[in-house]
């Protein structure tokens, strides 16, 4: 059995993307990073500042879940140039790969950042097989409880001291 990780992305829109051509528009494309190394990219949408990509990508994450476990996902929104090369128009900043739930599609609706204005609305799942996600929340839930002892210590502690 595989027990290869991957990535589900729904790519859906942008809304108010800066322009970056002479025309006064983009032709705007995701680029998706792992760790700011790119993983992939979803199709251009020319001439538009609010893009509708309703494009779904699966890519593969090399590693263990212990190797991924900590790794970033963020976006580079770009804009497509036919002789320049492409330049940048928004970044997603995010999420760690632990803060998503195995085998369940989130939906991000964010802020883009380092531009003036836009917005990017897209999905993830992570995909994991089965022994995998049971591992992912058995870590999950041994944090819980870490942070659950903690904190009883602490308010221990406070006790001793008033
Ligand atoms: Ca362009």
């Amino acid at each position: 059995m595989s027990k290869q990780i991957q990535l589900e992305v729904y790519f859906n829109k942008a809304l108010n993307l800066i322009p970056s051509d002479f025309n006064g528009k983009s032709d705007p494309y995701c680029k998706v990073l792992l760790d700011g190394k790119k993983l992939g990219k979803c199709k251009k949408k020319k001439k538009t500042l609010n893009p509708v990509w309703n494009e779904r990508k699966t890519f593969k994450l090399k590693g263990t879940f212990e190797q991924l476990y900590h790794k970033h996902i963020s976006i580079n929104v770009m804009d497509w140039d036919l002789i320049s090369s492409d330049d940048f128009i928004g970044f997603w900043k995010g999420i760690q790969i632990c803060e998503l739930p195995p085998n369940k599609e989130v939906q991000y609706i964010d802020k883009l950042t380092k531009v003036k204005s836009g917005s990017l609305n897209i999905s993830l799942k992570l995909v994991t097989p089965k022994e995998v996600q049971k591992k992912w929340e058995e870590k999950k839930l041994k944090k819980k409880l870490e942070i659950t002892k903690e904190k009883a210590k602490n308010r221990k502690l406070d006790k001793k001291i008033h």
